[in-house]
């Protein structure tokens, strides 16, 4: 039998954070952070290898696995343009056959990167959505339409895009009843913090595979909040009772080869501690892409699902 060909992954910096409106603004230098941690972590592959310590083995991922593509262009003054030139990024990316990892830039960006995965691929869409936060914020009056509470909300109006295909993952604490009432209209689930603490990484991936099921495509959407400040200080916001770094890490590598894309945002140097913030969103990616090079493409994703856990 022939093994599948190895998948690709391209970096795409956003260092876009007009849209903080809330929490710390920063995430604009999040990329050129993140990048240069990667580069430290990439270097590591050898004549197309690289050495797996959780399984003790050898992983063949080519000599095109993770190439940084530098930065899309953005308009600090215009959220619009800048959604533009995200989506056409990310739509370039998947059309030239390669997975884009987008690095925010604040998490207005889940919107232009949902569009630009939905606009390249056909059928259902299924956003798996890691945030302390719901981000279901309609047009506002104080953070108006496509800010950083809002990129849920306008992704699930995408054509394809649709709730039930999508899980909130790591949400927490409180919100508004409004969106707990927009949350079961819709048919939109989360996986709160508390339970993936006590279910475990494995068991967690096992349902969100499970809830998504239907969907063709899946896009990762990875807000750093998701995971607890105390291993990510360099956030946006700092929502106590969250995941682990490890836990975060393991969920990403058993999610990989069932996506078409990631995005990892809010992840703030002005709050960060050392890098090391940075570091874990670039482990994050290259984690992404190890895990996710294996995949025959993310078309067979159903047949895969079937044998995780
Ligand atoms: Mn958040």
């Amino acid at each position: 039998m022939n093994a599948p060909p190895l998948r690709g992954f391209d970096l795409l910096g956003v260092p876009y954070d007009g849209q903080s409106t809330l929490g710390y603004p920063g995430s604009r230098d999040a990329p050129e952070r993140v990048r240069r941690c990667a580069s430290w972590i990439n270097m590591r592959i050898q004549d197309g290898r690289i050495y797996c310590l959780e399984s003790n083995q050898e992983m063949e991922v080519g000599d095109a696995l993770f190439v940084d593509c530098g930065d899309v262009e953005v308009f600090p003054h215009n959220v619009l343009a800048t959604f533009e030139s995200t989506t056409a990024a990310v739509r370039r990316t998947i059309e030239g056959g390669r997975v884009p990892i987008v690095i925010g830039g604040d998490d207005c960006l889940l919107f232009p990167v949902a569009k630009g995965v939905h606009d390249a691929l056909p059928g259902r869409i299924g956003i798996v959505h890691f945030d302390a936060h719901l981000d279901l914020m309609d047009d506002s009056e104080k953070q108006g339409r496509y800010s950083q509470s809002s990129g849920m909300r306008r992704a699930i109006e995408l054509d394809r895009v649709s709730a039930p295909d999508c899980i909130q993952v790591c949400e927490r604490h409180f919100n508004f009843p409004a969106s707990g009432r927009f949350k079961r209209d819709k048919d939109l689930v989360h996986l709160s913090a508390r339970e993936v603490l006590r279910i475990g990484p494995q068991e967690t991936v096992r349902r969100i595979l499970e809830h998504t099921a239907g969907a063709d495509h899946l896009f990762l959407s990875f807000d750093i909040d998701a995971i607890d400040p105390a291993f990510a200080p360099g956030a946006g916001a700092h929502e106590p009772g969250g995941i682990s770094s490890a836990e975060a890490l393991e969920m990403v590598e058993l999610l990989a080869p069932h996506c078409a894309a990631m995005a990892i945002t809010e992840v703030n140097p002005a709050t960060d501690h050392m890098d090391q913030t940075s570091m874990l969103a670039a482990y994050l990616a290259f984690t992404f892409a190890v895990y996710g090079s294996q995949a025959a493409g993310h078309e067979t994703r159903q047949m895969e699902a079937a044998h995780v856990g």
